[in-house]
């Protein structure tokens, strides 16, 4: 009983170590933080974010409006380089089921929030890319790329 005892406690002791551990290690990870608004006029409030390669962005959308989901829903989709935007944003149009985000393209998307409505919050975290260069994001829901509602992650390295 006493071995049970003993070997229940040392197991519980490991635990907590290895969550300390892990707080530790979540404290000192470098993840720069980014919050991006999408609004009613089918924009995002940033438009550009700056970044370095291999940099650890958190990205979190938030949805301010009284609408509907089903009528005012945004995203946020960082698309690779070289992808067509039109085909890619025409193509996720139809695809509701998968967050509005192409099954044919998803491969080439870096990262994308859940499509969301008024009052919610979506946050990803990715790092940014080895490549330098302009990687658009946009929200997917039908008609709002055309609107306008895009923005570029603008990836250059340190000086
Ligand atoms: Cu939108």
């Amino acid at each position: 009983m006493k071995t049970l005892i003993k070997l229940t406690l040392s197991i519980l002791l490991t635990g907590l170590m290895a969550a300390q551990i892990f707080a530790a290690a979540g404290e000192t990870e470098n993840v720069r933080e980014i919050t991006v608004k999408g609004t009613d006029n089918m924009k995002f409030d940033v438009t550009l974010i700056e970044a370095e390669p291999g940099e650890k962005l958190r990205v979190t959308l938030v949805v301010e409006s009284n609408l509907p989901k089903a009528a005012m829903g945004h995203n946020i989709a960082i698309v690779d380089q070289g992808v067509n935007m039109d085909d890619f944003v025409f193509a996720s149009m139809t695809a509701k089921d998968n967050e509005y985000i192409a099954p044919a393209f998803q491969d080439q998307v870096i990262a994308f929030t859940k499509m969301i409505g008024g009052g919610e919050t979506d946050t990803i975290e990715f790092t940014v890319p080895d490549t330098p260069g302009e990687y658009e994001y946009v929200c997917t829901f039908p008609g709002h790329y055309f609107g306008g509602m895009k923005g570029i992650l603008r990836v250059t390295n340190p000086a």
